[in-house]
């Protein structure tokens, strides 16, 4: 084994997926030292090397082999294009790509927009979803405040990216075709060494440990032992539920592990079978 070998990670310097993403590294156990405006930067702790881009240029670089890999949106790694591979999923910085048209417009469907000028920042997703619903239109495409091209008149539609819809509200546009959804993503070149892909293969564990503990809560809670049964259906954990005897007579102390998506509904129904003195926590790590 190379003991030089290392990963170079590609991440947004400054924007929306930023702060995400070095968080990740962060809870991921991985520290470095970054000077102000340094685009460069090592990890103190794991062989990897930071280099902080701007979004767009992330699936080149990695395609290209000047990073192993990066962390960039769907909607970007789409409209590159580059030869990359997605390794992992990251849950964040969700958003989709869409179609709007001036409020006051009636809208029913695609074939609306033939003939159409539309603005748009990301011409190759526009073109693939017009091209796949047998619609011509004109792409006009432009880098920035896509949403302003009705207003002044140079579109008659935008295709842009929507994570509340209040961008398009404030412009006096309605949403009326989502098109693409965007997630970010670990994004990897396909041809690392063995010993990059067994790095790789280090950070997907710690990433899939964080994301689970993010996910899940540690409960504990009284129960009279004539329940014992029904809890644990309730709460079965990673295995099943620890269960310690109480001081009282009849009452036992059950910890389990519950998931963050259906929380509320098992809460309500605990009590209602009589649990007592629920207490959850957050997870810090979970081994998966
Ligand atoms: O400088 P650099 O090129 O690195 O960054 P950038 O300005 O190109 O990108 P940035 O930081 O704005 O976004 C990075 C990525 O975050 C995008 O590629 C998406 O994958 C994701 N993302 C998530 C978003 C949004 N949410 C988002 N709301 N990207 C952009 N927006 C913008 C959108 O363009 C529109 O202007 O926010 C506005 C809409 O937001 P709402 O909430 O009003 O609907
Ligand atoms: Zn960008």
């Amino acid at each position: 084994m190379n003991n030089s070998a290392k990963l170079r990670i590609a991440i947004q310097k400054s924007g929306r997926l930023s702060e995400d993403s070095l968080q990740l590294i962060k809870e991921c156990g991985i520290s470095f030292k970054n000077g102000i405006g340094a685009l460069k930067a090592e990890a103190t702790n794991f062989p990897m090397e930071f280099l902080l881009l701007r979004d767009d240029d992330i699936p080149g670089y990695v395609a290209d082999g000047v990073a192993d890999i990066g962390i960039v949106g769907e909607n970007v790694l789409a409209e590159k294009q580059s030869h990359v591979v997605i390794a992992h999923k990251l849950g964040f910085s969700k958003c989709r790509l869409s179609i709007a048209v001036p409020k006051n417009e009636s809208y029913e469907d695609v074939r609306q927009l033939e003939g159409k000028r539309i603005a748009t920042s990301y011409p190759k997703i526009l073109a693939n979803f017009l091209q796949s619903n047998g619609v011509r239109a004109d792409i006009h495409e432009i880098s920035g405040s896509v949403e302003i091209a009705p207003g002044i008149g140079l579109a008659d539609a935008v295709c842009d990216i929507v994570s509340s819809g209040s961008t398009l509200f404030i412009n006096g546009l309605k949403e009326v075709e989502p098109i693409f959804y965007s997630e970010a993503v670990l994004i990897r070149r396909p041809e690392i060494s063995e010993e990059q892909t067994a790095l790789l293969n280090q950070l997907l564990f710690r990433i899939r440990s964080v994301q689970a503990a993010r996910n899940n809560k540690y409960i504990l809670l009284n129960a009279p032992e004539s329940k014992v049964e029904v809890i644990k259906s309730l709460i079965p954990g990673m295995k099943s539920p620890s269960i310690l005897p109480l001081a009282e007579p009849g009452w036992v102390s059950m910890h389990s592990v519950i998931n963050e998506n259906d929380f509320w509904e098992v809460i309500e129904k605990l009590q209602a079978e009589g649990a007592q003195g629920i207490l959850v926590v957050p997870i810090e790590k979970m081994i998966v």
